[in-house]
């Protein structure tokens, strides 16, 4: 790793909300919170904050899951923090856990 490469980083891990210790990229989950379920088709709309790993800004927006378990036991307003990905071309959920 080149100098400026490492001062991008720190100034990365520095800004502020960021986590104190930087989770691994692969682990990384984002806050959100359920909008709607659409249980028959196997989407869910989140309310989402920055999504790191797919570069993408807070919004609204509806994804893919990845399996209808996923689905189960939410319920829309539910405060959660779950794992997005591209999968296929498509913006899927893979795991979803309750926010502390
Ligand atoms: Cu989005």
């Amino acid at each position: 790793m080149n100098r400026y490469a490492f001062l991008a980083l720190c100034a990365t891990l520095l800004l502020p909300g960021a986590p104190a210790i930087a989770a691994p990229e692969a682990a990384a989950l984002t806050e959100g919170v359920i909008r709607k379920l659409d249980r028959a088709s196997g989407t869910i709309t989140i309310k989402h904050g920055e999504i790191a790993n797919l570069n993408m800004g807070a919004m609204t927006m509806s994804f893919k899951a990845k399996n209808p378990a996923l689905l189960k036991k939410w319920r829309e307003g539910d405060k959660i923090r779950f794992r997005a990905e591209e999968a296929k071309g498509e913006l899927t959920v893979v795991s979803i856990e309750a926010a502390k």
